[in-house]
């Protein structure tokens, strides 16, 4: 039995520099620092804590299932830890890039976490280009839904909220797309909940400016996950070899490729090439992948 086993449990719904929220399974909500200094735990870790006078020491960070996180060139910065899925946001309005959209979804797949793609702002008239843009997605078997989540409200929750059902899903996605929206529509006392974290971390603001867990219902079994924007979203854990295997769409194709190790780029007989040559693979997915594999040869 470890150490750490007589210490209480909680989870970790907030963080923000060095200060942590920490809930106990009776839902209280204490500021936890942890213990050393590394600050090494996420939202949605699973943590032993002890009370110290009116806060608390994280002492232990248990195994995590999984851990989202993206590895810029100087720095590596987490998601969430223990998530059942992944919801990238992105919206008619602002346009998005589909190089973040990609990046995400490598990411999740190669953390292990099911992702999902939601396309905000239905009502509005740049919603055909957008679909365009993501049909590449749906053809690779990924679930593209589209909603207005403020312009059609009960449409967007009827079709959510069992995707959501008994989940924990991270909601990713440039700001400006929806997703402060998404929260307040799904969880009711969102701003209460934001607010009580905002207060405890001092961050005294009510924009996003840190990761946050939100319960959906009363009963706390569905979790949303709240994060801020971000511009780089760096993939530099990724091993330059087994890009193409996250990438559905070019490694449905990889296996047809002359060498084994081929990196789509030069070598003669390669699947992946004559796939984009017969609009079997889309232009911008083919430069997205040759754009990462570009960093990720230059970091080597
Ligand atoms: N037209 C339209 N606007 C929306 C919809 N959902 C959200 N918005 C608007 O988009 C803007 C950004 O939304 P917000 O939730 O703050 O985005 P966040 O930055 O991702 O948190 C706000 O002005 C919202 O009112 C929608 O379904 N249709
Ligand atoms: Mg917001
Ligand atoms: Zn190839």
């Amino acid at each position: 039995m470890s150490k750490f086993a007589g210490l209480d449990v909680g989870l970790v719904v907030a963080g923000h520099g060095r200060h942590y929220v920490v809930e106990t399974p009776e839902g209280e909500r204490i500021i936890c620092h942890p213990r050393g200094k590394k600050s090494d735990c996420v939202v949605g870790d699973r943590v032993r804590w002890q009370a110290s006078g009116d806060e608390g020491v994280i002492e232990h960070v248990e195994p995590r299932r999984n851990l989202l996180f993206r590895q810029d060139e100087w720095k590596t910065k987490s998601f969430a830890a223990n998530l059942d899925q992944l919801l990238v946001l992105v919206a008619a309005e602002p346009v998005f890039s589909e190089s973040q959209l990609a990046r995400a979804l490598i990411a999740a797949e190669d953390a292990g976490i099911p992702a999902r793609v939601l396309l905000n702002k239905a009502d509005l008239p740049a919603i055909g280009m957008a679909r365009e843009r993501l049909k590449a997605y749906a053809a690779m078997g990924i679930d593209v839904l589209e909603v207005a989540l403020k312009a059609r409200k009960d449409e967007a929750s009827a079709l959510l909220a069992p995707l959501l059902q008994g989940r924990a899903t991270l909601v990713l996605g440039p700001s400006g797309t929806g997703k402060s929206t998404l929260i307040n529509l799904l969880a009711p006392d969102a701003r209460a909940q934001v607010g009580e974290v905002s207060q405890a971390l001092n961050s005294g603001r009510h924009t996003t400016t840190h990761t946050q867990w939100y319960w959906l219902n009363e009963s706390r079994e569905t979790g949303l996950i709240d994060s801020p924007g971000f511009q780089e979203f760096g993939l530099r854990q990724i091993d330059a070899q087994r890009l193409s295997s996250l990438m559905p769409d070019l490694s449905e194709h990889a296996g047809a490729c002359k060498f084994y190790n081929c990196s789509h780029q030069h070598e003669p007989a390669c699947g992946v090439r004559a796939a984009l040559e017969r609009g079997a693979i889309s232009e911008s997915r083919y430069r997205i992948y040759g754009e990462i594999l570009g960093e990720l040869v230059k970091r080597a």
